[in-house]
This record gives structure tokens, sequence and C-alpha cells, in this order.
């Protein structure tokens, strides 16, 4: 939201800033965009903490600049998802300013209100951004629990006001044209009830006291009767409206993709560059979701992960192995998340820390770097100040040579980054037709994964030696220039993809 576009030059990316670059959108071929959290908020997570879940973040815009995106989004034929934030509230929002004007105020109890233990907190739960995950106020005899920041203080789920809120909530939003929603921390919505403090046990590798397999915290029955309301809600809107849960771990995802639950989940593709390791997990993604219609949303980065080509080594090295990935999960049965810049060979940047404002590295006193480093603006234009996203300096420091990846300098370039996530979304685009649901692995050498997909076929090298297959099939495209067809050999450099086309049909 932030980081995308800034339409009146203050800094900060907004509603009419996406609406201007929509063509762009579109001229990737994305289907979908996903919106990070806009309502009004004291910005202490970036918009994860609502203080109006009915509302636009003056910052951002209006209702009526939500309304043009989605119109100018839908006419170029892109989905709009909004952001929803259930687990928790801004402590800034009336429900919890107004708990927390009185013991008997009735918003009390849509929080988490637990007298303390002898002046410590009611139970050892650990917020993620550290430290403990309660918090006491002045004069207020009771703690508050807050799973994060504790200027997000946790939703009661337990207490039925709080699911009637957000049956209005979504509902207002799908009324207003969006289709569907990302779900923030998904599973997270009911706490076991009796707040049990976490038995520790040493951690197999580090030895720190860490929670016993097997106890949960979150991820309880009750949050299913959550999402198969909100998929009964979702059904009344035709097409019908899309859920997608911010839930990573496989085992959880089986659980919660569902025909009469959620659509789908994040198969977060966070592996070292290694072609076994890769297989095992597309595997298990693919597996996850076996029992329901859904498929994998392939996904490599977002806003809360340092950027994939800087974890798959950066450099021209992380570059050559992020663009392969993207050739080897793009041609999967499945969805696929782009985070903004990806498209770009973006890398994590140096964001230095009287800058940082990421609660992560605010709220563990810089032990934890924080995500700024990921959110870092868009470059548009090179050679212009700000990299072209905003006359004034952006919220978030653009390092030295930030516009070198600029979007127009991409766009001229056939060898760039950018052009090639064009051309292989067309190529999918293309072929999507003709391609089945069902995917089969194929033999191959040592750090090389191969597969079929109808007419399609996938080669990845993760090795460091150039390889020569013998694959049939019509060289489509490959992730760099050195992908080459001799006349009966498929060649592949170091850290490359190629997509080939064969005249297998949909149903081989
Ligand atoms: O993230 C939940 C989550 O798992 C991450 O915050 C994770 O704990 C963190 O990145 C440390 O690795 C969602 C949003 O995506 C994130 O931006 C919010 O900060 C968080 O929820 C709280 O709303
Ligand atoms: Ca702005």
């Amino acid at each position: 939201m932030r980081s995308f576009a800034d339409s009146n030059n203050d800094g900060v990316g907004d509603l009419p800033g996406i609406t201007s670059r929509l063509d762009y959108l579109r001229s990737l071929g994305v289907d979908g965009l996903w919106l990070t959290p806009f309502y009004p908020s004291p910005q202490k997570d970036h918009g994860y903490d609502v203080a109006d879940y009915y509302g636009v973040n003056p910052e951002y815009g209006t209702l009526d600049d939500f309304g043009r995106l989605v119109e100018e989004a839908h006419r170029r034929g892109i989905k709009v998802l909004i952001d929803i934030v259930p687990n928790h509230t801004s402590s800034r929002h009336p429900w919890f300013e107004a708990a927390l004007s009185g013991t008997d105020d009735p918003h009390r109890t849509r929080y988490y209100f637990v007298p303390g233990r002898n002046g410590a907190p009611p139970n050892n739960w650990q917020s993620a951004f550290g430290g403990p995950a309660w918090t006491q106020l002045e004069g207020v005899p009771e703690w508050y629990m807050h799973l994060f920041a504790p200027e997000q203080p946790d939703l009661n789920w337990w207490n039925p006001v709080v699911p009637a809120e957000f049956r209005k909530i979504i509902t207002y939003w799908l009324d207003r044209g969006a289709d569907g929603f990302r779900i923030d921390v998904a599973v997270s919505l009911h706490k076991r009830r009796d707040l049990a403090d976490r038995p520790l046990v040493p951690h197999r590798i580090t030895g720190a006291p860490t929670t016993a397999p097997g106890f949960e915290i979150i991820d309880q029955p009750e949050v299913h009767d959550v999402y198969r309301d909100w998929r009964h809600i979702a059904g009344t809107y035709e097409p019908e409206r899309v859920l997608v849960g911010e839930i990573f771990d496989p085992g959880r995802q089986s659980r919660y993709i569902k025909q009469d639950e959620l659509h789908m989940a994040f198969a977060m593709m966070d592996r070292r560059w290694d072609a076994s390791a890769w297989k095992r997990a597309i595997d298990v993604y693919r597996h996850a979701v076996s029992r329901s219609t859904s498929l994998p949303s392939w996904t490599q980065s977002n806003h809360d992960v340092i950027r994939h080509a800087t974890r798959l080594g950066g450099g021209g090295l992380g570059r050559e192995r992020a663009k392969a990935s993207a050739f080897l999960l793009l041609g999967l049965p499945g969805q696929y998340f782009i985070y903004q810049g990806e498209e770009l060979g973006l890398e994590e940047a140096f964001v230095p820390p009287e800058r940082r404002e990421d609660p992560l590295y605010i709220h563990t006193n810089g032990r934890h770097q924080g995500r700024d480093g990921c959110r870092v603006p868009m470059p548009w234009r090179q050679h212009e100040p700000n990299a072209g996203f905003s006359t004034s300096p952006p919220w978030l420091p653009m390092p030295a040579a930030w516009d070198r990846n600029a979007i127009d300098a991409q766009a001229r370039s056939t060898t760039s980054v950018l052009s090639l996530y064009r051309r292989l979304l067309e190529a999918r685009c293309g072929l999507a037709r003709r391609l089945p649901a069902r995917m089969d692995w194929a033999a191959a050498p040592q750090d090389c994964l191969i597969y079929h997909r109808g007419p399609l076929s996938v080669a990845c090298n993760f090795g460091h030696r150039p390889l020569e297959l013998d694959l049939p099939g019509r060289l489509l495209i490959g992730s760099s220039p050195g992908v080459r067809r001799s006349a009966t050999r498929l060649l592949m450099p170091p850290n490359s993809a190629a997509w080939l086309e064969t005249r297998r049909s949909a149903g081989t």
C-alpha cells in the first residue's frame, strides 16, 4: 500500500497511485492484486493495526478512491483482494478505547483482559514481536493480550459479538466490489480457552526454552466455524468471492482449504536452493490441498520476508536463481503471488537503523532487523528523484542507485527481468487452456528438476554446472540467454530454467 505508487507526492503510496498504475499491472499480465491494509490506522504496524474497519486511511485516499480503483481494475479484468485483519485491532480502535474506559464497559469482553499473577503476566505466552504477549496499562487492574505489538490488542473471538461484527465488515467490503480477502494471521482468531502456560522444553538445536510440540495456543476448532460462515457469505455473490488465508504450514492448509472454508493459502517457497528440497516442498504443498478442488498458491516473497532474490544468494547469482524459480513455479498447477518488485529482480534494501519503522525491529530492540528492507518503494523511472516514486522523500529511504532497476528502463530492455516476467506470464496465459490440473515429475540428472504438464515441459538446473538434457519439445522460453536448443539437446547454464512445448495433449 505505502510503497507501490504515490499520486500526491507526499512520499507515501496511495489508492489513486495504484489506480494510475493499473495498465502497468495489466501489461505484466496479472489477474488480481492484493492490497495490504488501507484502513484508518496509527500505522504502528503499517496498517495491520486497524482503528476503523469501514474506512480508508486519509493518507491513502477515500472510499471513492477505493471504488474507482475497483472499477478501473475490473475494467482491465483485474480482481481486487483486500486485507482483513480479524485477530487484533489497533489500541486506538474505539472498541479498545471504550474497553479501557471502565471495568464494566461491555467492550472489555471483546478483548482478553485477564488478572495477572503476583504482578506478572497471566501466562508465559510470547508476542511474535518479542517479549510477553501481555501488557498492563497504568491504572488498569488486568493485563490485555497481544500476540503482536502492544498497539495490537487481540480480539476475543469467543465473544459472539466479535464474529457478528466481522460478518458485517466483510459484507460491507464485498458490497463495495472487493473480489475477496487475504485473511491476516488466519488461524489465530480463537485462543485456547484455558490460557494455560506453554509447557517449555529445550529447543532441539539451540537448547533455548521453547513450546513443547503439540501444545496449541491458536488453531482452535472454532476458527473453522468462522470460515464456514464467511465462505457461505462469499458464495452469495456471483461469482463467488475468494478467501485467501495467511497460512503457511502445509498441515494446517489441509485443514482450512476446503469446499466450505478457505479457497487458498500461501505455498511459501523459502527453501535453500537445492533441487531435492524444492521438489519435496512442492510435493508437500500439492499434497496439502489434494483433498480439495483448490490448487497451491505458489509464493516466494511478501512484505514480511527478505526478498527471495537476496535469500537465493543476491547479486547476479540471486537474480538468475530467482528467474529460474519463477519458471519452475509458474508452470505448476496453481496460482502464483508476485510480490511487488519481484518482477524487477529487486533485492532486499538496507535501511539505516535510524529510519527503520517496523515493530519487529523496534520491539526486539534491533535483535530482529525488521521487515523494512523488503518494503522500500518501487523504482518507476530512472535518473529521476526518488526513482520517480515521488517528488518528496519516500517514507522509507531508497538505497543509492535504487533506480538502476527502474520500470521504465527495464521496459525498454528485452533482457530485463521485467521483460522476462512479461514473456513468461504471456506464455502461461497462452497455454492456460491446454494445461491440465495435474503434473508429473520426470527423471532428471542430479541438481535438476523436470516435470511434464500436458503440452508443457519445464526443466530447472539448480546446479553450478551447465547441463545438456535430452528433452523433446520446442523451446518456448528460457530464463537466461544461455538456455538454447541444439539439434538434439537442451543446453542449460547453471541456475537456469526452460519451458518447452510438445505435441502432448492436455490428457497426457
Ligand atoms: O503476519 C503474520 C506473521 O506471521 C508475521 O508477522 C511474522 O510473525 C513476522 O513476519 C515475523 O517473521 C501478518 C502480516 O502479514 C504482518 O505484516 C503483520 O505484522 C502481522 O500479521 C500482524 O498483523
Ligand atoms: Ca501519497
